[in-house]
C-alpha cells in the first residue's frame, strides 16, 4: 500500500498526530470508527488535511490497559518501561508488579525507580523492593522534586535513543519527573489537548515527547494515569517467564506443566517456604493466575 511512513506522537481520542522523519508532527485521523491506533504506532499516512492513517504496521510491543469490561492497547513499540514509586502516598506494589509482567512479557526493558528518596519513608520502601533487586530488576533511587537535575543525570543513560514510558500509581511523581526531562511538558500537554480534543478527553490522551538535550531518537511517553495493567491476553507460560523468580526455575519440578499452586514436588512452593522467594511476589504471581484462569469476564 502506498502512503508516508509516519510515527503516531499524540493521540486524543479519535485525533491523532503523527510524525515523519524530523518532520512537523501533522494532525490525522484514522479510517473506520473504531480506531485502534496508539501513541508509538508506526502508520502509513495518506497526506492531506487532516492526514488519513491506511495502515497500522505491525507492532513491535504494546502494553494493554483494562477495566471490568475489556482490555485496550494503549502504547506500542517501546523500548523501556519506567516503573515510578513511592514511599507516599502508600506503595501499591501490586501494580508495581503487573507493569513489569506487562513489559517483560513483551519484550520490553524495565527500570525501577524509586522517587522520592529523601523522605524517611524510603528506607521500608527500599526494603520491600530489595526482593525484585535481587532477582536482577534495575532500579534507581532520585527525587524528582528536590534534585530534578541529578534525576535526569542518573537517568540519561537509561533514556538514550529509546522510546520510554513513565507508569506508576497516581501522586508517586510521574509528572514532576516527566517535567525535569522535558520542561514546560505539563503546559503544553494540556494546551494540545484543549486544541485537539476540546478538553474532553485529557484523561485519555498520550502524546510522545521527544526529550530535549539527548541524542536523536530519545523520547518519553506521557502516560494517561490509570490503576488497571492489562494481563488477561497472557498465557500461563508467559505469565511464568515474565516473573524472574519463577522463570529461572522452569522446568525444576516434578510435573513439566506445574501451576505451582498445589502440585506435589513443585520446587517454587518449596523456595517460598525456604525463603528464598518473596512471600509478597508469590501471592502475585497466584492472583495474575487465578485471573488468567478465570472465565472470561
Ligand atoms: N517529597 C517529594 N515529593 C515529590 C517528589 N516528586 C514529586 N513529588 C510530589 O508528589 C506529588 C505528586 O506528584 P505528581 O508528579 O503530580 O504525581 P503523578 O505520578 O504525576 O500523579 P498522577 O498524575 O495523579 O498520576 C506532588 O505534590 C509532587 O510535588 C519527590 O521527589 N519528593
Ligand atoms: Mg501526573
Ligand atoms: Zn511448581
Amino acid at each position: 500500500m502506498d502512503g508516508v511512513r509516519a510515527r503516531v506522537v499524540g493521540a486524543f481520542g479519535r485525533n491523532y498526530l503523527a510524525q515523519s522523519g524530523a518532520g512537523p508532527a501533522v494532525a490525522c485521523v484514522a479510517r473506520g470508527k473504531r480506531s485502534e491506533v496508539v501513541c508509538g504506532d508506526e502508520v502509513l499516512l495518506q497526506p492531506g488535511d487532516p492526514a488519513l492513517i491506511l495502515q497500522v504496521l505491525p507492532r513491535r510491543n504494546a502494553l494493554w490497559r483494562e477495566d471490568a469490561w475489556r482490555s485496550k492497547v494503549f502504547a506500542a513499540n517501546l523500548d523501556l518501561l519506567l516503573v515510578v514509586t513511592a514511599s507516599e502516598p502508600t506503595p501499591n506494589l501490586d501494580l508495581v508488579g503487573r507493569a513489569l509482567i506487562a513489559a517483560r512479557a513483551e519484550g520490553i526493558d524495565t527500570l525501577l525507580l524509586l522517587n522520592k528518596c529523601e523522605l524517611p519513608g524510603a528506607a521500608a520502601l527500599r526494603a520491600r523492593l530489595r526482593p525484585l533487586e535481587g532477582g536482577g530488576q534495575a532500579l534507581l533511587e532520585l527525587s524528582a522534586r528536590q534534585h530534578p537535575a541529578r534525576a535526569l543525570e542518573s537517568l540519561r543513560p537509561w533514556l538514550e535513543r529509546r522510546t520510554c514510558m513513565l507508569i506508576g500509581a497516581s501522586g508517586v511523581g510521574k509528572s514532576t519527573l516527566a517535567n525535569a526531562l522535558v520542561p514546560g511538558l505539563q503546559a503544553q500537554t494540556q494546551e494540545l489537548s484543549e486544541a485537539l480534543d476540546a478538553g474532553r478527553h485529557t484523561t485519555t490522551s498520550t502524546r510522545l515527547w521527544n526529550l530535549p538535550g539527548l541524542p536523536e531518537g530519545s523520547a518519553l511517553l506521557d502516560s494517561p494515569g490509570f490503576q488497571a495493567f492489562g494481563l488477561h491476553h497472557l498465557s500461563v507460560t508467559q505469565l511464568q517467564h515474565a516473573l524472574p523468580e519463577l522463570a529461572s526455575r522452569i522446568g525444576q519440578c516434578r510435573f513439566q506443566n506445574c501451576s505451582h499452586r498445589q502440585e506435589p514436588g513443585c520446587v517454587v512452593r518449596d523456595a517460598v517456604q525456604a525463603g528464598e522467594i518473596d512471600p509478597e511476589r508469590y501471592a502475585l504471581y497466584l492472583r495474575v493466575l487465578g485471573e488468567l484462569l478465570a472465565p472470561p469476564h
